[in-house]
């Protein structure tokens, strides 16, 4: 049976145009300065930036539904699923590449958030009907000659390599939905995300993240860069008894809002205009180590974040 989900979303509420840098609350796992401006260096989807009060978020309004979510949309426009991958197959489809495009050569990682894992191609698997991104206790060198002391692995629809200028999937407005069973233990990792399909570092949609030192916590955000700030407002979920169990993460994404959704319940949503993207964004999942996520328990691994489908409906309006 599933766990209960006890939602009380937290959602930044404060302007952020009007916050200089010195009010965000720069956490450890922020990236830094360099590796955050747009300037195509390596994103980060390990903010936990939060700005002003927080307030709980109980309504969701109906109007026309969504394809699946059955969130508040705006009325009009059409719906069209655009991705779907149930990962029943065999092989990993060719639309998947197994790193980050601005670090392929022999795997990849983002060392500005203290990330222990290397990814790697034989870290992604499919069994079972499921996409299995597992972490092992493989000490592993880098091809900066650095050692890290774990392998894990990540799939992304962004360009192949730094030459490549277009991903094989994107889309601009819709609502994904992510079935995924995240692993039990701490330092580990999971998440799913959006990214700018421009290669810059922002904007950036974080579907769901998931850290093993917080089990009680799942945490979503919509980063982006406002007046040549980093600006984010987060979302909190509290949830119980929840790693290790199947679970329907989602996010409506809108020219107004951006709507995050666990189960099928809302946990709060962002819109401050000056936030929402526009622009065409690729899908990411990843299983990270350490970092915000704590100290990995090494007798805990191997673990697997495991994904059951992705669905991608894109919304065009009218
Ligand atoms: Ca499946």
């Amino acid at each position: 049976m599933r766990s209960l989900v006890r939602v009380f979303a937290a959602i930044s509420s404060l302007s952020l145009i009007a916050c200089s840098t010195s009010d965000i609350d720069r956490s450890a796992t922020q990236v830094d300065e360099e590796a955050s401006s747009d300037d195509g260096q390596r994103p980060d989807n390990a903010s936990t930036t939060v700005l002003g009060s927080t307030a709980p978020t109980s309504s969701v309004s109906r109007t026309t539904e969504s394809p699946s979510s059955k969130l508040a949309v705006p009325e009009g426009g059409d719906w069209e699923i655009v991705f779907f991958d149930d990962f029943n197959g065999d092989t990993l489809r060719d639309d998947w590449n197994t790193c980050h495009w601005w670090q392929v050569d022999g795997g990849c990682t983002i060392g500005s958030n203290d990330e222990q894992q290397w990814y790697r191609p034989e870290a992604v698997s499919l069994g079972e009907g499921d996409l299995r991104l597992r972490a092992t206790a493989d000490p592993q060198l880098t091809t900066d000659g650095d050692s890290l002391p774990f392998r894990s692995g990540m799939v992304t629809t962004g360009p192949v390599d730094d030459s490549d200028e277009t991903s094989s999937f994107a889309f601009t407005y819709g609502e994904v939905s992510v079935r995924a069973m995240v692993p039990t233990g701490d330092g580990t990792w999971p998440a799913v995300w959006l990214l700018s399909a421009d290669k810059t570092s922002l904007p950036e949609i974080d579907i769901v993240e998931w850290h093993g030192n917080r089990p009680d916590l799942v945490t979503s955000h919509v980063h982006n860069r406002v007046e040549g700030e980093r600006a984010t407002e987060r979302v909190e979920s509290s949830v119980e008894d929840f790693a290790g169990e199947w679970h329907v993460f989602r996010a409506t994404w809108l020219p107004d809002r951006v709507v995050f959704a666990i189960d099928g319940v809302e946990t709060g949503r962002v819109t401050d205009p000056s936030l929402i993207p526009s622009t065409p964004m690729y899908l990411v999942a990843n299983l990270a180590l350490g970092g915000p996520a704590g100290p990995v328990d090494d007798d805990r691994l191997p673990l697997t974040f495991r994904i059951d489908e992705i669905v991608v409906s894109k919304w065009s309006g009218t």
